[in-house]
């Protein structure tokens, strides 16, 4: 397979003004008539005309009316060519298509029996030949002919200009869309579906039609996302001067997605876990997810599709930021401090291992086997984090004055990162060439940070050093621009102001741009506890030299939210890998030293001042992996034994004060999806889960009382999840009876398979085997595969990493036969057996040997080819 390079770019030979499509929809056979004005704009004089296309079956060649016939076109795998093209031409191509057998997901295809598409990043070219790359902006004009009955509903891209019934049960839709837009984002949707229906005003006062489409029966549960995008309308007003620029917005769910969410222009299509929802069947998580997720798509609107990409290598310039201005979205409409704290945990769990792996890749690539490899987390989430510094850099007011600056230069172009750093530099007139590093240098930053208290100068020095391991393919690294805020805590817990031998610190930031610089903070009374990347400001590693003691105190009294919570994930850590290091060289630990943190988790529990929510994150210990990431090497079996056993001792040692905070925290009011709500009852079901964390047969009674009670799926979720790891009968009664309940709801279903795909048994193989037979399961459908194949491969450290090797051969076995069939979702899998050289030499050999039976395949994606050989 070819590498595609961003030092290869070069702009299109020719342009398209604009686009006709007629789709004459049969799920075997469609049939494809495409009429694009095409202009030459680049490339050799007198050279080809060369269109992308994959899986089509052509029909007919017309250029300027006049029926080609080869040698003046010739076809291949991936393209169509055309010799000698006038410089302007009017091309013609039918072309037909079988969505029923694409079960890529990618072009157009079926789904239950509806028509959907997916077209990003390259799905546009198994629809029709076209120049299918994010700078060639074309506008659309789509005609869509399908039988009545099957078909009553037919969307695209814009506005519905014309309805015609064309006799013999058929009828014809077309739509136009009259904003100029990459071939990514064409959608079209042809199925029997239900609509929900609401208004939104944009405060210029335009009048938008907002309508949900899914599946008959789903109806009732299309509230909280209907809510949620009107919600993101006004704020994207509020917050940034963003309004919507049509009459209608349209959001359909499907339930067969390769991704989350996919921002069409005004044709947003959805996997239907991120749309439906109602409290018997989503939890406070799914409510918060498809609140971000609409806002995250309709988001788009602006940054992706009035802007977008000039080429995928850019791909961070649309989702970075389109994740900074949801994750900003979510903060306002919840709790900050929570937001925070749990996108840097995901950050941790997903972006972190990945920047220190065989994948590593800067937030801007450079090259690419497969781009559909390149949605990672470090394109969006560390591409998030990095917008974000760039506020923190430039004040709120100046990087609203940046974005607008970028928005008057590049409305309706094709654009790069570059282009946003220069808009965001010059509307601030900030010179940011040193912090664009950002965007090109991959792996995580380390920060060492060393303090010295010189008592008679009441001075207090600090020495921050900076350093950046090598990543694949960039062996040097250089120091980042690193902006870091610092409180310094008083003997009575209170912040000290900040005066350092370079002025006042305005609200404590310290600007690290140098390999090793140091700060002198004056007038300091007493030695002060540091409190360090405060909100993680940051995306980085860390190491001091705060003390427990420090950290408990942190824990305790740090004025800033993110870094108390920090404090106690910290000390967690620590103690867990010392018990962890001492058991695996056979050493008896020193469970004494947890006895003050259990003290510093009373005194959370205890205090009145904190919210529900951020207790229960302050209570939760880090994860397996997490304690892995902070190991040599990860020693898989102990690190479970660990933290199993430290989540006991705390359970046995606060009984008393859990079951005081399920008490405390009992929502007795009618279920609404609120932050306030949700906090309540992810404390009241952390507490359970410690109560519970022998899984012994009390736990096992009060666990199954809980389920049994519960009247929401958030607190259904939290005693089955418990219920799946105890042995009594309680086990397989929950389980059954959530079978019975919901084995017709799909959506609810993805759970069940997910919890006993992550229970940490001995057995859960043979189950997770087992429940791919299982009636709701179905190898073709990205959501169950992810909910069980991936929760088990990416949740479940102690059993995917079974020291046999079987969780392995069965992670290769089920990459294997999906390759086949879907290689985007395949490749995704398989993406855990790239840390094989985290781990001991047995299980390094047989990591190893999965990854090359993958790459042995004879036909194999270049998805799966591209991770697996680089993981090796
Ligand atoms: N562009 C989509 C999103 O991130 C993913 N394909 O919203
Ligand atoms: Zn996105």
């Amino acid at each position: 397979p070819q590498t595609v390079r961003l030092a290869d770019y070069e702009p299109p030979a020719f342009s398209v003004d604009a686009v006709d499509l007629t789709f004459d929809l049969e799920p075997q056979r469609t049939v494809v008539t495409a009429v694009l004005q095409l202009r030459r704009t680049g490339g050799a004089p007198g050279g080809p005309l060369v269109l992308d296309g994959e899986n089509l079956d052509l029909l007919e060649v017309l250029v300027n009316g006049k029926k080609l016939s080869p040698p003046a076109y010739e076809t291949s795998e991936d393209a169509l060519t055309v010799f000698d093209p006038p410089e302007a031409l009017t091309l013609e191509t039918r072309v037909a298509i079988n969505p029923k057998a694409n079960t890529r997901l990618e072009g157009l295809y079926v789904s239950n029996t509806m028509f959907c598409t997916q077209c990003e990043a390259e799905g546009f070219r198994r629809i029709t030949y076209f120049p299918d790359r994010p700078d060639v902006m074309a506008t659309y004009r789509v005609t869509l002919r399908g039988d009545k009955a099957a078909y009553p509903v037919m969307l695209s891209n814009g506005n519905n200009v014309s309805n015609t019934d064309l006799g013999g049960g058929r009828h014809e839709a077309v739509w136009e869309d009259p904003f100029p837009k990459p071939s990514y984002l064409f959608a079209l949707v042809a199925g029997d579906l239900a609509m929900v229906e609401d208004r939104f005003k944009t405060q210029s006062g335009r009048d938008v039609t907002l309508r949900i489409f899914v599946e008959h029966g789903n109806e009732d549960r299309c509230d909280y996302a209907m809510d949620s995008l009107i919600r993101s309308m006004r704020w994207d007003e509020e917050r940034f001067g963003l309004e919507y620029d049509l009459d209608i917005f349209n959001i359909v769910a499907v339930s067969d997605f390769n991704m989350g969410a996919m921002e069409n222009k005004s044709l947003n299509v959805f996997n239907a876990k991120y749309i439906l929802a109602d409290a018997s069947t989503a939890t406070d998580a799914d409510f918060a997810n498809i609140e971000s997720i609409v806002a995250h798509e309709y988001f788009h609107n602006w940054t992706g599709n009035r802007v977008t990409c000039r080429d995928w290598f850019q791909l961070s310039l649309k989702e970075g930021l389109t994740v900074f201005r949801d994750q900003e979205f979510s903060s306002d409409q919840r709790s900050r401090p929570v937001k925070r704290i749990q996108d840097v945990r995901a950050l941790r769990a997903r972006q972190f291992p990945e920047d220190s792996g065989p994948l590593s890749h800067p937030v801007r690539p450079d090259a690419y086997i497969e781009i559909n490899n390149f949605y990672t987390a470090t394109v969006y989430e560390k591409g998030a984090e990095v917008i974000g510094m760039m506020q923190t850099l430039l004040g709120q007011d100046g990087f609203n004055d940046g974005l607008r600056l970028y928005f008057e230069r590049h409305d309706g172009q094709a654009v790069t990162c570059d282009d946003f750093v220069a808009a965001m530099a010059d509307a601030n007139g900030k010179d940011l060439s040193h912090f664009k590093r950002w965007y090109s240098q991959s792996g995580t930053p380390e920060v060492t940070v060393t303090s010295a208290y010189d008592a008679g100068k009441k001075a207090y020095t600090l020495t921050l050093e900076q350093m950046t391991r090598p990543t694949p393919g960039q062996s040097e690294k250089q120091p980042l621009h690193i902006p870091l805020r610092i409180g310094l805590l008083g003997a009575n817990g209170g912040d000290l102001d900040l005066v350092s031998d370079s002025g006042a610190l305005d609200g404590g930031l310290v600007h690290l741009t140098e390999e090793r610089q140091t700060v002198t903070f004056t007038n300091i009374p007493d030695r002060p506890v540091l409190s360090v990347n405060r909100g993680f400001g940051a995306p980085i590693a860390l190491n001091t030299d705060q003390t427990d003691a420090d950290l408990a105190f942190l824990m305790a009294h740090d004025s800033d939210p993110f870094a108390r919570w920090e404090a106690g994930q910290q000390y967690a850590t620590r103690l867990m890998k010392a018990a962890v290091t001492a058991m695996a060289s056979g050493e008896a630990g020193d469970p004494k030293g947890q006895d003050a943190f259990v003290a510093a988790v009373k005194n959370i529990l205890e205090d009145n001042s904190l919210d529900p929510a951020f207790k229960a994150l302050a209570i939760t210990l880090p994860t397996e992996e997490f304690v892995g990431e902070q190991l040599p090497v990860v020693h898989v079996d102990e690190i479970h034994a660990v933290r199993a056993a430290l989540r006991r001792k705390i359970g046995a040692d606060l009984q008393a004060e859990f079951r005081a905070a399920m008490a405390a925290n009992e929502v007795r009011e009618p279920f609404a999806p609120t932050a306030e709500q949700a906090g309540r009852r992810a404390l009241r079901n952390a507490a359970l889960a410690y109560l519970t964390a022998d899984y012994g047969p009390e736990a096992a009674k009060l666990a199954k009382e809980s389920f049994d009670r519960a009247d929401n799926m958030t607190d259904t979720i939290a005693a089955l999840s418990i219920l799946t790891e105890v042995d009594g009968p309680e086990r397989s009664a929950a389980l059954e009876a959530f079978e019975t309940r919901w084995k017709d709801n799909a959506q609810v279903m993805d759970k069940w398979f997910a919890l006993q795909a992550v229970a940490s048994r001995p057995d859960t193989l043979s189950h997770v085997k087992a429940l791919t037979k299982h009636p709701c399961f179905d190898i073709r459908n990205p959501n169950k595969v992810r909910s069980l194949v991936g929760a088990f491969a990416m949740a479940n450290p102690v059993r995917f990493h079974a020291k046999d090797g079987s969780g392995y051969t069965f992670l290769a076995d089920s990459v294997i036969e999906l390759d086949s069939l879907n290689p985007q979702v395949a490749a995704r899998m398989l993406g855990t057996l790239g840390s094989w050289r985290r781990y001991d030499a047995d299980r390094q050999a047989l990591m190893r040997s999965a990854l090359e039976r993958i790459v042995a395949v004879p036909v194999l994606s270049k998805d799966s080819y591209e991770i697996a050989s680089k993981s090796l």
